[in-house]
Order: structure tokens, then C-alpha cells, then sequence
């Protein structure tokens, strides 16, 4: 008896040493240092430096981002610091949904691609998937299915973005579409669906924090990425490193980070967070509060038309006769942005700002204009974009869903003539 108990004794101990060290590791790497006396911590204890900037130095994060949650660890970019063109690698949003993985050695990391699509598994290092394959590059807009979920009424449980769980980086790496096609493509394949290095938030040692995917006419898309540098750097760890998937045009929960492997599916991927609600909106709209059930849920795949003022930081205050000049970035699913319109007066009358041309699609495309005020006073200047498929944006909130998804409504800033 004691003896068959005893190795099992032993497990479940390994077990919770295994849980302790992995929510250790993850909480020194949101404190950017070791916890010295981590041994005494009473089980269960908050660490109060994790609310504190700047003890809170998230690794290769700059401190003006706004943390919305340590653990997981989210934080999203206040619309003022995304003004870039390319947004700088320490101002990109962070969307975890469990820990970051600690001990990453990108010599020996190893992506492996299986399935029951799959002609065979097959296991690429990082090295080989660089040299065996055409590198590529682009220009490619990531954001969170559920940024703005802060302006739903009634409210949706999650993480309260306000507007800024996007960004638009640079990234390079390598076709999904050659690497799939390289291990071979079964013709009834349907889906891929990604698995990372990041623990449950237990620390459970089951990698089952979210294992998402997106249909396989995505994943062969020549933009479909599997990436390992962003603006030309390593992706920051918060970020992926040392390898993640990239589709732009999708809500970015699809695109996996810190990827080890990628299955090729038969039928829809049915991985961690890719059932019941989430990432899910009624198939038909409801009404605000409405409860629906799983079953008419359908899973999100084009992100709406949107875009976003940058400059200049809400809150501006100018003296009546100067003009403002109003910028920032549009984006869309579809293959480009046609117009962006901006309106003072509360949508009644739109004015068109100038748009840049796109590089690609699902790159943004930046609009500027100059903005004259009749009068002191306060004002909120709207913006609009639409793309080439004719979709725009709704001016105040479009279709309420219970998980507080797809929130594309016009963004405002408010700004002071005096
Ligand atoms: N392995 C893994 N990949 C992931 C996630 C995650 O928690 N783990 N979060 C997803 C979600 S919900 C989003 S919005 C994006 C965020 O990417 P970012 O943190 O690089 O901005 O990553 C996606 N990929
Ligand atoms: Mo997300």
C-alpha cells in the first residue's frame, strides 16, 4: 500500500513545487528581479510592488503603458503614444491570458507541426526555420478582439480596454503557408490551430492558456506569418519571444505567441478558448443585455473598420483662431482604408483628412488634417474611417455582445478653444 502511495506521494509535490516555481518565475518577471526571500512568501500573498510603478518594469515595457492587470499580465498603449508609424516594440500592447514562460533558450527552441491534416509531424529550430525558408517582411496591424470593451453597456466581464490593445510593427519571418506546405497539407484540412509555451494561470504545467487558431485559406494567406522579429528587433518576451504566429486582419488572440507547435485540423480547432463564448459574438445581433446562449455564438474572424487619433492627446486646450492639426492611423480586414473623415461637431458635418496610401493590407494607413474651431468653447473631434468595401465605422457604439467584442465605434478626443 505505502509503496504504490509513495511515488505518487512524490508527484503531486513535484507537482506543486512545479506550480510555485512557475508562478514565481513569472511574478520576478513582471518585478524585473529575483524575489530574495521568495521561500518565506505566505502562500496566496499579493507582492504590493506589483501595483507600484515603477517596481512594475515589465522587461523591455515602457512604464507609460497602462496596466490594466499583472496577472495575467495586459496592458494597453493610451492612444497619444501610438502616433508612430511603426509602433516602437516598447509601447506594443501586451494581452496575456497566462504566464509568461520563464527559462526560453532560442538556440534549442523547436517549432513542430502536426495533425491529423498533416502529412507527417515534422520539428523546425529556429535556425532552420530562418534559412530553410524565404524570409519576409511586412507592416502588420494587431489588435485585440476585445479593445474597447470599456464602452459597453451593460458592461462585459474582461480586461477594460479603453483604445489601445493595438499596435502596428513591423515583422519578419517566414510564410505559414511554406512551412505548412513543406511538412504537406492533407485536402480535407480545415483549420491550424497554435499551441504555446505560457502556463495556465494555476501554473498548472499544462500549456493550456489559449490555443487558438484561424481557418486554413487564413493561415495561407501570403501575409500568414510565423515571426520572430519585430521593428527589426527580437520580440520583446511579452511579446512572443522567441517565435509567435502573426495574422493581421484577425482578432490577435489567433495570433499565437511563444509558439511550439501547430497543428493542422480536420474540423474547426477546439483548443483552449476557442469554445462557448469565447472570442465568439451572437451569430445574430441581440439586444444590450440580452443573455445568449453557446450554441448561437459564432467564432470572430475579420476585425471591423477602424481607426484612431494620435495626435493630439485628449484633453488639448488652443486659443480660438489656431489650427489644430489632427492625426493618426486607420485600419480594416479588407484590402485598404478610402477615406477618414473628422467632425467637430458631434457627427452632424464630416471633413475629409488626407490618407496615406497603403503599403499593404492589414498595415494601417495614417490620415492627417487641419481642424478649425468657430468659436470657444468645448469640442470632441470624431473621427471615421472607411474602406475600400465600403464598411465604416459606427459613430457611437455598434452592436452590444455579451463578451464586449469588435468595438469599432468612432474614437474622440475632446479639446478645449479658449
Ligand atoms: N501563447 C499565447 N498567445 C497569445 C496570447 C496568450 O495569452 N498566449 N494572447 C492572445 C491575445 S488574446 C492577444 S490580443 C494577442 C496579444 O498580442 P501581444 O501581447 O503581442 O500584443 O496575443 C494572443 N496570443
Ligand atoms: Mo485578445
Amino acid at each position: 500500500m505505502y509503496r504504490n502511495e509513495e511515488p505518487q506521494e512524490k508527484s503531486s509535490n513535484n507537482r506543486r513545487n512545479f506550480i510555485k516555481d512557475s508562478i514565481l518565475a513569472s511574478l520576478a518577471i513582471s518585478l524585473g528581479t529575483e524575489i530574495v526571500y521568495a521561500k518565506n512568501m505566505p502562500p496566496g500573498l499579493e507582492l504590493i510592488g506589483l501595483n507600484s510603478s515603477p517596481l512594475n518594469t515589465f522587461p523591455g515595457k515602457s512604464n507609460a503603458l497602462t496596466v490594466l492587470n499583472d496577472r495575467p499580465v495586459n496592458m494597453e498603449t493610451p492612444a497619444h503614444l501610438l502616433n508612430d508609424a511603426l509602433t516602437p516594440n516598447e509601447l506594443f500592447f501586451v494581452r496575456n491570458n497566462g504566464l509568461v514562460p520563464s527559462q526560453i533558450n532560442a538556440e534549442t527552441w523547436t517549432l513542430t507541426i502536426e495533425g491529423e491534416s498533416a502529412r507527417k509531424a515534422k520539428s523546425y529550430t529556429l535556425n532552420e526555420l530562418k534559412t530553410k525558408f524565404e524570409n519576409i517582411t511586412y507592416p502588420l496591424t494587431l489588435e485585440c478582439g476585445g479593445n474597447g470593451r470599456k464602452e459597453f453597456s451593460p458592461p462585459a466581464k474582461g480586461n477594460q480596454w479603453t483604445t489601445g490593445a493595438v499596435g502596428c510593427a513591423k515583422w519578419t519571418g517566414v510564410r505559414l503557408k511554406d512551412v505548412l506546405e513543406d511538412v504537406g497539407i492533407k485536402s480535407n484540412a480545415v483549420y491550424i490551430g497554435y499551441y504555446g509555451a505560457d502556463l495556465h494561470l494555476s501554473g498548472a504545467p499544462d500549456k493550456d492558456a489559449i490555443s487558438r487558431g484561424v481557418p486554413i485559406s487564413k493561415a495561407m494567406e501570403e501575409e500568414s506569418m510565423i515571426a520572430w522579429a519585430m521593428n527589426d528587433e527580437d520580440l520583446p518576451l511579452l511579446n512572443g519571444y522567441p517565435l509567435r504566429l502573426v495574422f493581421g486582419g484577425y482578432p490577435a488572440s489567433c495570433s499565437g505567441k511563444w509558439l511550439e507547435k501547430i497543428v493542422i485540423r480536420n474540423k474547426v480547432h477546439d483548443g483552449q478558448k476557442m469554445n462557448g463564448s469565447a472570442y465568439r459574438i451572437p451569430c445574430n445581433p441581440v439586444a444590450p443585455g440580452a443573455s445568449v446562449e453557446d450554441k448561437d455564438m459564432c467564432i470572430i474572424e475579420r476585425m471591423p473598420v477602424k481607426s484612431l487619433i494620435s495626435f493630439p492627446k485628449t484633453g488639448a486646450i488652443i486659443t480660438q483662431g489656431q489650427k489644430l492639426p489632427v492625426a493618426g492611423h486607420a485600419w480594416t480586414s479588407s484590402s485598404n482604408i478610402t477615406k477618414v473623415e473628422l467632425s467637430i461637431d458631434f457627427g452632424t458635418s464630416w471633413q475629409n483628412a488626407y490618407v496615406s496610401k497603403s503599403t499593404n493590407r492589414y498595415a494601417w494607413q495614417h490620415f492627417e488634417a487641419t481642424v478649425q474651431f468657430p468659436a470657444k468653447g468645448y469640442y470632441e473631434v470624431w473621427a471615421r474611417a472607411t474602406d475600400n468595401e465600403g464598411n465604416t465605422q459606427a459613430m457611437l457604439i455598434p452592436g452590444w455582445n455579451p463578451k464586449g467584442y469588435l468595438n469599432n465605434a468612432c474614437h474622440r478626443i475632446a479639446v478645449k478653444v479658449s
